[in-house]
């Protein structure tokens, strides 16, 4: 059978198995097409069906959750646990509070986040959670009746040993806090059981900065990679939320010029570059005032909103899609491709299509898969679950040198396994087989369980 046979095959049991769910579907393919190939060069993989056991999670919970809105309604959610794989380390990735959450998007992030936590180094698994529930608009004691309820539920599934969750989009340091506090005052125990924690509380420093700074040193290695620097690029940038701010604020103290950002409803251009200054209003907007990214041309004037847009048809040297899924379709990344991008850094997670990425690698420009290039926000909760084990501390520097060497790590890994003989380096096939060795080698070491 060729190897396109044998993927459609892998495929289309993979869609019986799981009706309705196109974005596990996109995950999985995404992976496969560059590890069947390899287990067919490993046979000792293919014998203990390792791939098959990898798409399938160890187990998914489900939930209701029900929490009292300000006015005194009722109301009702669903929350979700993805517990993908153990194999090397306790279930490990965060929550995400979105009304688009469903089983098929958690399922494709816990599925990805397996990989991706291989590629740190450091002995975690894969898991993620949620629910549909909508933050927007939620005051803060909405916010923490239902983190409360959620984490009533939640806690009979989790622990330091077992799986430690962390935020994602919609959960930031507000909801990992009420949701810590819920846990502990249950459970009567103050453990390492959540990571992204308040620096009073068993936090650490630098998680809040690390996937944003993480994609852009990936940036930079890749750059390293061909002999250039990020110094003098221009760089669009999508969303405005965590991975958004800190890749902004790495890009600038690098020399870079970033001109936009984003939010769910439209894009800011600011062809004279986003400063410091700028993105200090951007946080507040974000994370006090909860406000809107149009907001920032009221204050910028000479700054164009694009409503109801995304920033793919700027024109730029650099792109990093840090806002949601598919947020790169095959048209924007065309277009991408025309106006002279050379390389992408993926903060979100899979915000490219499969059509966006079959345009990247045809027009072989630098792309950094999710995986890859986001991993330094699970790398530095890795961290932050050492430094609760130990029951101390790691300053900023030593914490951020540290996040620096794993990036690199994974870069160099990623050019170990995706560098063809020409030198190009396909970066996504890098990390899916550097990824999968180490899951997989646990796996066959486990026997059949
Ligand atoms: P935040 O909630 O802080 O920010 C999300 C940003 O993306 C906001 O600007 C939001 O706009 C925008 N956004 C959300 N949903 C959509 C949508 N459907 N369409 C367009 N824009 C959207 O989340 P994070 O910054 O933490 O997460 C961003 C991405 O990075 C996600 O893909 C997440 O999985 C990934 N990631 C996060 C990590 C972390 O440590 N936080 C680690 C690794 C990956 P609005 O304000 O309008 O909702
Ligand atoms: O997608 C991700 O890697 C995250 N949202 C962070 C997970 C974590 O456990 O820090």
């Amino acid at each position: 059978m060729s190897s396109s046979e044998q993927l459609e095959e892998f495929m289309n049991g993979l869609i019986r198995r799981n009706p309705g769910e196109p974005e596990f579907h996109q995950a999985v393919h995404e992976v496969a097409q560059h590890i069947l190939p390899f287990i067919q060069a490993n046979p000792k993989y293919e014998k203990a069906q390792i791939l098959q056991r990898l798409t399938e999670p160890d187990r998914i919970v489900s939930f209701r959750v029900c929490w009292e809105d300000d006015e005194g309604s009722v109301r009702t959610q669903r929350g979700y646990r993805v517990q993908h794989s153990n194999a090397i380390g306790p279930y490990k990735g965060g929550i995400r509070f979105h009304d688009n959450v469903t089983q098929s998007i958690l399922k494709f992030l816990a599925f990805e986040q397996t990989f991706k936590n291989s590629l740190t180094g450091l002995p975690m698994g894969g898991g993620k959670g949620g629910s549909d529930f909508n933050p927007k608009g939620k005051s803060d004691r909405e916010i923490m009746r239902f983190c409360q309820s959620f984490m009533t539920e939640l806690c009979r599934h989790i622990g330091p040993f077992t799986d430690v969750p962390a935020g994602d989009i919609g959960v930031g340091g507000r909801e990992i806090s009420y949701m810590f506090g819920q846990y502990k005052r249950i459970r009567n125990e103050f453990t390492g059981v959540l990571t992204g924690k308040g620096l009073a509380f068993g936090g650490s420093e630098i998680r809040v900065e690390a996937t944003g700074y993480g994609v852009v040193y990936f940036m930079e290695d890749m750059l390293a990679q061909k002999g250039e620097k990020l110094e003098g690029k221009v760089c669009a940038v999508s969303g405005s939320g965590n991975v958004a701010q800190y890749a902004v604020e790495k890009l600038l103290a690098l020399g870079a010029k970033v001109i936009t950002m984003s939010d769910s409803s439209g894009a800011i251009h600011d062809p004279d570059g986003i400063t410091t200054e700028k993105l200090a209003f951007i946080k507040h907007l974000k994370e006090v005032k909860r406000g809107r990214i149009s907001e920032y041309c009221d204050e910028y004037p000479n700054a164009r909103y694009l409503d109801g847009k995304r920033p793919w048809g700027v024109p730029c040297d650099l792109a990093f899609p840090c806002a949601t899924q598919n947020e790169i379709s095959g048209e924007d990344a065309t277009l991408l491709v025309q106006n002279g991008c050379k390389g992408v850094s993926e903060g979100a997670n899979m915000p490219s299509t499969k059509e966006a990425i079959d345009t990247f690698q045809k027009a072989r420009i630098m792309f950094a898969p999710s995986k890859a290039a986001n991993a330094g926000g699970v790398a530095v909760s890795g961290l932050e679950m050492t430094q609760n084990s130990m029951r101390l501390s790691w300053s900023r520097e030593e914490l951020n040198q540290r996040l620096r060497a794993i990036m690199g790590d994974i870069h160099r890994k990623c050019v170990q396994y995706g560098k063809s003989d020409d030198g190009h380096v396909d970066y996504l096939k890098g990390a899916n087989i550097a990824g999968f060795v180490k899951v997989a080698d646990a796996m066959l070491a486990y026997g059949v369980i």
